[in-house]
């Protein structure tokens, strides 16, 4: 059986209705439309939070005003890893991470501690140890630091592993993993909960938003770690997102299995980046993406919170990161508030009392123009909304069964879909949204089937889904060949197109041979021979350069 969860005494649901009590204080105003985020939060019984970094935190009234008023929770971005808290061994550092929690503890927010076990910012010394010497490294930081708050009710939860997985769903093979092998997940959930038995201890990981590779094995890993009695409470998905990758539609239903596993899940580090400059549509865009992710918090019980990673684009890790990118987080660089925070603030406000419930009326049937091999175009008749919110948008949904993966996202009634699979039919339906976040009733469902993208020979076409993408790379698969001809083929070869500074990283089901950017794919002795109308699939990986969106546009196949 897994452990009960922690639970800290009733002095915290004091200190939070004292914090309550002070924020109302504070604002002099009940959880109206104006209300700071956090009063809206804590009548839905969640946190709203955001990362804090320590130099504004020191040196920025109009910081440290803003973060004051409007989360009732904060992480330390950066003061609580361990190449700040012990840069060399046993010289245990705190400075940033007690200037965090003190700022917490004045404010009435609760702190999550980021993070005890990871392989970045972790010093040179603690790589190059033996095993012994390393799992009695892991084991004595932890009992540290998590020791050094146990005692204080304001810090009350922990990233005690962060990014275990790669994104195909393997095991990272840090040097963590390479020199302790899997246990050291578990010894530094045990060692986290003896240093303080009443924090709520987490696994953090990225690309697990939606359902995929990875985050399924971080599901199985839970459970696993669960059944043997591992203290594994939590598990918080850090929701980096870009408006030019799609919004991860299964979230809700992802977080929703994790919780039905028993444990406590969480946004740990939301921010929905965009490629430069910012304008009114992206703006929009990035709004909804902030209203989506706090309503799929909102619907599931056990999800606890949502934690900004930030809240300033003045201050954000991604235009360090991703060159051309920005403009993340919910105010500008002046601390002016974007339409992301008005999302943020209209979706937790939503449902106490006197806000629109009432969704805009139904879409008309698309109707359907312009179909190529990757692309369509929809238009419809508009929707309306009456309930006061306002018509925010509409979203085109693929009709697919139990989960219908979301197309697209358009401000008007018409959308051109791009990054559709050649010689595929779709059956495609529309939902209107108003700005409190609720949603029409489906429209009729509209079919279109995708040209076959020309050049094919011989009998057999090819398609290539994405399946999980990522900054810096992607997986096709499948690759879909199937024979279109009258006659049994004995092989068949695909070619397709890699885009400038792409790599092949990894194939199978298939032999690939790379001539410049052009890739070719060989059926291989199990798999060539195809009936007529049958189909065999191969997949494959690749790299990309940062900042860079595309894949391969379109797949060749010849038998
Ligand atoms: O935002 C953090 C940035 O200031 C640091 O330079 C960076 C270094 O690794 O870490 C950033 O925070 C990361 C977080 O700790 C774990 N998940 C991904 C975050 C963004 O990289």
């Amino acid at each position: 059986m897994p452990p009960s969860p922690p639970h800290r005494s009733r002095n915290l649901a004091l200190a939070a209705l004292l914090g309550l009590l002070a924020t109302f204080l504070l604002h002099a105003s009940p959880a109206g439309a104006s209300a700071a985020l956090r009063v809206h939060a804590a009548a839905r019984a969640k946190f709203i939070g955001a990362a804090l970094a320590t130099g504004p935190l020191a040196n920025e009234s109009a910081y440290r005003g803003l973060a004051a008023a409007e989360f009732n929770q904060v992480t330390a971005e950066n003061a609580m890893k361990w190449d700040a808290t012990e840069p060399s061994q046993g010289q245990f550092t705190f400075g940033g991470a007690d200037a965090v929690v003190s700022f917490a503890t004045q404010n009435n927010q609760q702190v999550h501690g980021h993070t005890l076990v990871w392989h970045n910012q972790t010093p040179g010394w603690v790589q190059g140890l033996g095993a012994s010497a390393m799992r009695a490294a892991l084991q004595n930081h932890i009992s540290q630091v998590v020791g050094r708050y146990a005692a204080n009710p304001a810090v009350v939860s922990w990233d005690v592993v962060n990014e275990v997985f790669d994104d195909n769903g393997t095991l990272r093979t840090s040097f963590w993993y390479n020199t302790l092998g899997q246990s050291y997940i578990a010894d530094a959930f045990r060692a986290a909960r003896a240093a303080d038995p009443d924090a709520r201890l987490c696994i953090n990981d990225y690309n697990t938003e939606g359902i995929n590779a990875k985050s399924t094995a971080l599901y199985n890993l839970v459970r696993s770690l669960r059944q043997d009695g591992v203290p594994v409470d939590c598990v918080g998905f850090q929701s980096h997102l870009a408006i030019q990758y799609g919004f991860p539609s299964q979230l809700q239903q992802n977080l929703q299995r994790f919780a039905d596993l028993g444990v406590q899940v969480r946004i740990t580090e939301l921010d929905v980046r965009m490629v430069m400059p910012r304008d009114a549509g992206k703006d929009a865009t990035q709004a909804a993406y902030y209203r989506d992710v706090v309503n799929a918090c909102l619907a599931v019980t056990a999800c606890a919170g949502i934690t900004i990673w930030g809240f300033t684009d003045k201050y954000s890790w991604v235009p360090d990161t991703f060159s051309g990118q920005g403009a993340a987080l919910i105010y500008n660089d002046s601390y002016q508030a974007k339409p992301a925070y008005t999302a943020v603030h209209d979706a937790l406000a939503g449902g106490t009392g006197g806000t629109d419930t009432t969704p805009p009326t139904t879409p008309g049937t698309p109707a359907v123009s312009g179909v190529t091999a990757g692309s369509a175009t929809l238009t419809w008749a508009a929707s309306t909304d009456s309930g006061g919110s306002g018509l925010a948008g509409y979203t085109v949904y693929r009709e697919q069964g139990a989960t219908d993966p979301e197309l697209g996202r358009s401000t008007g009634p018409t959308i051109t879909l791009s990054g559709l699979s050649a010689a595929t039919q779709y059956q495609v339906y529309v939902r209107a949204r108003d700005g409190a976040g609720n949603l029409s009733a489906a429209s009729p469902t509209a079919m279109f089937t995708t040209s076959t993208g020309g050049g094919d020979t011989g009998g057999c076409s090819a398609t290539g889904t994405v399946q999980n993408q990522w900054d810096g790379g992607y997986v096709v698969q499948p690759v879909t060949v199937t024979n279109t001809g009258t006659a049994t083929i004995s092989g068949w070869s695909v070619t397709f197109t890699l885009p400038a500074g792409h790599a092949v990283t990894g194939s199978w089901n298939a032999a690939l041979t790379v001539n410049g950017q052009t890739v070719t794919a060989r059926s291989l002795p199990y798999n060539g021979t195809l009936a007529p109308g049958a189909s065999a699939t191969f997949g494959f990986q690749a790299s990309r350069p940062p900042g860079d969106t595309s894949t391969p546009s379109r797949y060749t196949c010849a038998s």
